[in-house]
């Protein structure tokens, strides 16, 4: 397979203005009829001499016209991905028919079926699967679509826009036909067919146009759509009053599938969503859950403006819409729940996840400059640190000017397909700022890394601060340069324990303020520091960075207690504890007696006696550093070790603060009926968070109390939590039965046994690879739905790390035996779970050559290109 360059870049030869579709739907032989409007390109000045050509993939062509004329077979040509017409008029109609087999489609791109009703994936190279077309964000067409299906097994027939005309056709058939009047290009199509059932409810807006909403799903689901639709509700609201942004057609539609690659989909009026991102209820779903599916829902709908009235020019801007609308979604959530824990959530994971792709083979920037296979794109990069420098850009010009640019952005371009510089130049233009230095963010790869240094001068009374940057090579991108670094920081007196005012420069900058890194190194003098300060560095997590200071543990206690900023607040607390479990796993790997630090159990204590009122940040700061970020701070990584220190923190603490914790959990209990709401998740969360730590030690209360709220069943957070924590123990006869309950009651729904593999294939006894391997033997379990997928092999490779890294390579092997399978179902996905595989440059020699030895092995396969160009990257 050959790779897309970004700086091939031309706009089109043809272009198409209006697309009119038929959908034939039959069992194994559906029907599509295209009338497309095409006409010359006015930016192609060699449009006239150019041949017509359109994308497509396995479809069989049955008939083409051009003007209603038929053309001769030597007058166009079919290959496996093309349709090339040789001649063609300065503007005319195409005519075509082909023939493709939904039912036989495993990859679930383009048209499929899902439990038996046919939906679509198009995003982003999906549509190609349905009909000729040319398949690329920069052609926006009005679609005008009519979906013919069987009365009894199709009864309801959706498209985008709005239904135009219904009727009965002889056979028992009949036909919906659907139009969109917003120009869109083919990626945004989506059509469903099915036994559907709806939930309706109406949204009036800004200016007073009522708007239908409604969620389709199967007829057993039809409670579980209430917390969804409230999401949706509050998202309209939201982004009016936000961005001054309003819904545009009188119908907005969320339909749930079961089998479907990614989170959810933003077609145009008919957003698609995998059924885990959009159906909750108190008894099946977590709080996770709930607020997954509130950001999925709003994330999907602020597309609408962000992404959809303004799309991407081409695959590589697709950071313009998903940077855009993850910030955009980060923002809604930090407005309707508590914003300090979604920051540290989202953080969290970032430097967890994020900072290894970036660390990675597969490091790519935010505007990749090249790919072979465009889904392998969706990435954490483009998303998440897409977001972060979004978030930047904000924090950089201020709300107000930020509101400004993306006003501006939104009228200049309404309609368009753009670039990622004709988003920033709004807020150059909007703020006066030059932004120039920064689009390094978009082109660089890498996680750049601030070594900071600082020393007080008692006698002149300036503290002196020394900021160096630096970014890492990563592959075909040996040397970097320096990039423009918002440094969020203040300085917290020693004695007064309060953010000292600064002056920099002669300039008072305040007690809060932002610096500017731009230069590998500068030096910050701030004047008339009347006492030695602490410096709090990066608040807010203020750029994706590495910020490494040479904190002593009492400067990080003095920070966890003191610093007024409540995100580095708790990064104290972890950097305090990461502290405390190197030595540990050094100590684990050299063999001698584990002790543990007691200013970490000071420090807990005190936490756990500070009056506090918000409990959701609490929970968050008696959390340890997961087992993957502290494995992204050494430089090679010990699973065993890493995973011994942990849990011997965990039990000291345990042991140490035992009452405490217990006092914790009963004063956080409740009877109250259950809603997804802050105030109770954050007292679930602390009171499930101290019910870890009595478990860690097997306490006989705690396991009581486990077991009784296991038992209780009062909602999904409490129950899995109880149930994680029983399976995880060391005791059998605790995890069984509870299991097996378990199972038996929630055998008909399968997002519940989702949770049901994924609790059982994290646990962390050794003979946990024999359990994977039996249930994908189990009736709930499929490779060929990606959800099941993922609650299974994907939590057992990415998140049982002493398991899946176990020394005999077993884990590896059954990893790849899953990719090689995939690899012929479902590219996306194996393209996906490989991930664990691809990361060996971080394990010792003998982990190293068993793992590229199953990346070897799955490379002799015959690839997708999916496969192919992860595997290619990750052996390079
Ligand atoms: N549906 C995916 C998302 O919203 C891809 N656009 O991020
Ligand atoms: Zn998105």
């Amino acid at each position: 397979p050959q790779p897309t360059y970004l700086h091939d870049y031309q706009p089109p030869a043809h272009r198409v203005t209006h697309t009119e579709l038929t959908f034939d739907l039959a069992p194994g032989a559906t029907r599509v009829k295209a009338r497309l409007h095409v006409e010359r390109h006015p930016e192609r000045d060699d449009a006239a001499e150019s041949p017509l050509t359109l994308d497509g993939e396995q479809l069989s062509l049955k008939a083409i016209a051009i003007d209603g004329q038929p053309l001769d077979p030597d007058e166009y040509r079919v290959s496996d991905t093309q349709l090339i017409v040789h001649r063609v008029p300065e503007r005319f109609l195409l005519d075509t028919e082909v023939e493709i087999a939904p039912e036989a489609n495993t990859a679930l791109e383009g048209l499929y079926q899902s439990n038996g009703m046919y939906c679509t994936q198009c995003e982003a190279e999906g549509f190609r699967r349905i009909t000729y077309y040319p398949d690329r964000p920069d052609v926006m067409a009005t679609f005008s679509t009519t979906l013919i299906g069987d009365a009894q097994r199709e009864p309801v027939l959706l498209s985008n826009g709005n239904p135009l005309e219904r009727g009965e056709l002889p056979g028992g058939r009949h036909f919906v036909t659907w139009e969109d009047p917003h120009p869109k290009p083919c990626y945004l199509f989506a059509l469903v067919a099915g036994d559907l059932e709806k939930v309706e409810d109406s949204f009036t807006t800004v200016s007073g146009r009522e708007v239908v909403l409604q969620i389709w799903v199967e007829e057993e689901n039809l409670d579980n759509t209430d917390h969804a639709m409230a999401s949706l509700k509050r998202a309209m609201a939201w982004d009016e009053q936000t961005y001054g942004r309003e819904y545009d057609l009188d119908l907005f539609m969320i339909v749930a599938v079961n089998d479907f690659n990614m989170g959810a989909m933003e077609n145009k009026g008919l957003n698609i969503f995998n059924s885990a991102a959009v159906l909750t209820h108190p008894q099946t779903a977590t709080d996770a859950a709930f607020q997954r599916v509130e950001g999925i829902v709003a994330h999907e709908y602020f597309h609408n403006w962000s992404g959809n009235r303004v799309t991407c020019r081409d695959w590589f801007q697709l950071s313009l819409k998903e940077g855009f609308t993850v910030f955009r979604d980060q923002c809604f959530s930090a407005d309707t729940n508590s914003a300090p824990v979604k920051r540290i959530e989202d953080v969290a994971f970032f430097r967890t996840a994020q900072f290894a792709e970036d660390a990675g083979p597969t490091a790519h920037p935010i505007r990749p400059d090249h790919y072979i296979e465009i889904t392998n794109f969706y990435t954490l990069t483009i998303y998440e640190k897409g977001a972060e420098v979004v978030r930047m850009l904000r924090n950089l010009v201020g709300w107000e000017a930020f509101r400004q640019g993306s006003d501006r952005y939104f009228e200049r371009f309404d309609g368009q397909a753009v670039t990622i510089e004709d988003f920033v130049d709004c807020m150059a233009e909007a703020s006066g700022l030059d932004l120039g230095q920064f689009m390094r963010w978009y082109s660089q790869a890498g996680t750049p890394e601030i070594d900071a240094h600082g020393e007080y001068d008692y006698a002149k009374s300036e503290y002196h601060l020394t900021l160096r940057q630096r970014t890492p090579a990563t592959p075909g991108q040996p040397d970097k340069l320096p990039l423009h670094i918002p440094v969020r920081l203040g300085l917290v007196g020693t004695k007064s324990g309060e953010d000292l005012r600064m002056t920099l420069d002669g300039e008072v900058i305040g007690k809060d303020a932002v610096v500017h890194l731009r230069e590998d190194e500068q030096h910050f003098v701030f004047t008339d520091i009347a006492e030695a300060p602490v410096p709090s560095l990066l608040r807010g997590f203020s750029a994706p960075v590495k910020l490494r200071f040479p904190y002593s543990r009492e400067d990080l206690a003095f920070l966890l207690t003191h610093d007024s900023d409540g995100f580095n607040r708790w990064d104290a607390g972890q950097r305090l504890a990461l502290l405390a479990l190197d030595d540990l796993i050094a100590a684990h790997r050299n063999g001698v007696e584990k002790v543990m630090d007691v200013r970490v159990v000071e420090a807990f204590r005190g936490l756990l006696h500070a009056e506090t009122d918000d409990k959701a940040v609490l929970a968050e700061m008696l959390t340890l550093p997961s087992e993957a970020y502290i494995a992204e701070q050494q430089p090679l990584v010990d699973v065993d070790a890493i995973h011994a220190a942990r849990t011997f923190v965990k039990q000291s603490l345990a042991m140490a603060l035992r009452d405490d914790f217990l006092r914790v959990y009963h004063d956080n209990a409740s009877d109250a009926p259950y809603a997804p709401e802050p105030e109770q998740i954050a007292a679930r969360s602390l009171k499930n968070v101290a019910l870890s730590y009595l478990m860690s030690i097997e306490d006989e209360e705690g396991i009581e109390l486990a077991q009784r709220q296991f038992s209780a069943g009062h909602n999904m957070t409490d129950v899995r939590c109880a149930l994680t924590l029983l399976t995880h123990s060391s005791r059998g006869d605790l995890a069984d039965p509870a299991l097996r309950l378990f199972s038996e009651k929630w055998a008909h729904d399968p997002l519940v046994m989702d949770q049901w593999f994924s609790i059982q294939v994290t646990r962390p006894q050794s003979d946990v690879l024999e359990r994977v391997t039996f249930l994908m033997d189990h009736p709930a379990f499929s490779l060929k739905n990606p959800n099941r997928v993922r609650a299974l092999i994907g939590a057992f490779a990415g998140q049982n790390r002493v398991n899946f890294h176990r020394i005999d390579g077993a884990g590896y092997r059954l990893l790849a035996d899953v990719v090689i399978e995939l690899n012929r179902l479902n590219p996306e996905i194996a393209a996906r779970i490989i991930t664990p595989l691809t990361r060996w440059q971080r394990f010792d020699e003998q982990r190293q050559a068993l793992m590229k030895a199953e990346l070897e092995r799955i490379r002799a396969e015959e690839l997708s290109p999916n496969v192919f160009e992860v595997v290619e990257k990750a052996l390079a």
